[in-house]
């Protein structure tokens, strides 16, 4: 199945966007920015309706999950509005036991750790997707010509918390297995990208206009384990969704050395975190995609002049790309003051294409 022509992308609303535009590689009306996790806790009006219901059985109420994604579009005046779900979203709708509990982040009651552990995970079912779907059909009937962009965790990134049942630093137990037992992690990258494709597939269907893949943390890896044990997986995830037309983002934060290995796997664009310079980041990837970010997030605590700066420069450096969306090197600092946000988009916005 295709997209349906009353689809934000088909109907007229958002493919002239300055977001596609940039996204394909086309001049965009405005240069576009967003900012990952710019919805969530540097906004008082999220923690106040957030007040009383945990972190996942908010994603799952579609009025709220619509609600908490457009709070930023309307404060910000952001080119796009980022869908307000989590990665694990899919682990819990496919019935795996997973919480994520304040001030920690993803909690699995299991770890996922043998053979048997990952030959025993449920599929995730098409129905259970349900409360996404209307979450985001509800999300781009407000939205009108400001595109959504849907997302899902590569199985990397997944598997790392599957596995370790938890966040971890160097996440050693996915890499172990890797190599330890190649074919269990085989299997369980391919049921983490089923997982993550049918995700995306359900926000892409129900209205979002692009996808981005976040492997937050496939910067833990060589670029020999990236390219043999991760990229085949990512790259079924995104298999799941090709034919729909969406541009595709990939996103991890220190992976300056896999640039080029997760543009292969089959994308659009490619965001860089802040460690590396845009212009540089265009240089190893050969000049051949839009380049996405990279604003580095502790600047958003300094003082404007050093801000303004860094966010001139950084547009500077984007500059050579065939395509440039600004983001952040990783997502908002729950301590920013969201005023700041306001004026960086505002700043951007302001300088010359
Ligand atoms: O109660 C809260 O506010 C909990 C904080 C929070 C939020 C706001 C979590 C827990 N998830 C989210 C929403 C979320 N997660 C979004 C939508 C909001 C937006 O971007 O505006 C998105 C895109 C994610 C994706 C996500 N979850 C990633 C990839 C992006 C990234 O930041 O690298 C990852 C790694 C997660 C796992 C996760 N979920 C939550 C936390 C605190 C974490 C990270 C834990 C760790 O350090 O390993």
């Amino acid at each position: 199945m295709t997209l349906s022509a009353n689809h934000p992308l088909l109907d007229g609303r958002t493919a002239g966007s300055p977001l596609i535009a940039a996204y394909r590689g086309e001049k965009p009306s405005r240069r576009p920015v967003w900012f990952m996790r710019q919805a969530g806790r540097s906004l008082p009006e999220y923690r106040k309706l957030r007040e009383g219901i945990g972190m996942l059985d908010s994603c799952l109420k579609p009025d709220l999950a619509a609600e908490i994604t457009l709070q930023p579009v309307r404060r910000h005046d952001v080119d796009a509005g980022i869908f307000f779900s989590d990665i694990v979203i899919p682990l819990k709708l496919a019935g795996v036991d997973v919480d994520i509990v304040p001030g920690v982040g993803p909690v699995l009651g299991s770890p996922v750790r043998t053979a048997a552990d990952v030959a025993n995970l449920p599929e995730l079912d098409d129905a259970a997707l349900e409360p996404i779907r209307e979450a985001v059909a509800l999300t781009v009937a407000e939205l009108g010509s400001t595109p959504l962009i849907g997302f899902a965790g590569a199985p990397f990134t997944l598997a790392a918390y599957m596995v370790e049942g938890r966040p971890s630093r160097d996440h050693l137990g996915p890499r172990t297995m890797m190599h330890a037992e190649p074919e269990t992690w085989d299997a369980l990258a391919a049921w983490a990208a089923d997982a993550s494709g049918k995700f995306l597939r359900a926000q892409i269907e129900a209205g979002a206009s692009a996808g981005q893949l976040f492997d937050s943390w496939a910067g833990s890896l060589g670029l020999a384990d990236y390219e043999r044990h991760v990229a085949p997986a990512s790259a079924r995830a995104l298999d799941a969704v090709r034919d729909l037309g969406a541009p595709l983002v990939h996103f991890g934060t220190g992976t300056s050395e896999l640039l080029v290995a997760m543009r292969d796997v089959g994308v659009d664009v490619v965001g860089v975190d802040y460690r590396l310079p845009l212009a540089e980041a265009n240089r190893r990837l050969g000049g051949t995609v839009p380049l996405q970010g990279n604003i580095d997030p502790a600047l958003l605590s300094a003082p404007w002049e050093v801000l303004e700066q860094h966010v001139r420069d950084v547009v500077a450096s984007g500059s050579g790309a065939p395509g440039h969306v600004v983001n952040l090197g990783h997502g908002v600092p729950p301590e920013t003051d969201p005023e700041v946000l306001t004026r960086v988009v505002s700043l951007i916005h302001s300088i010359d294409q």
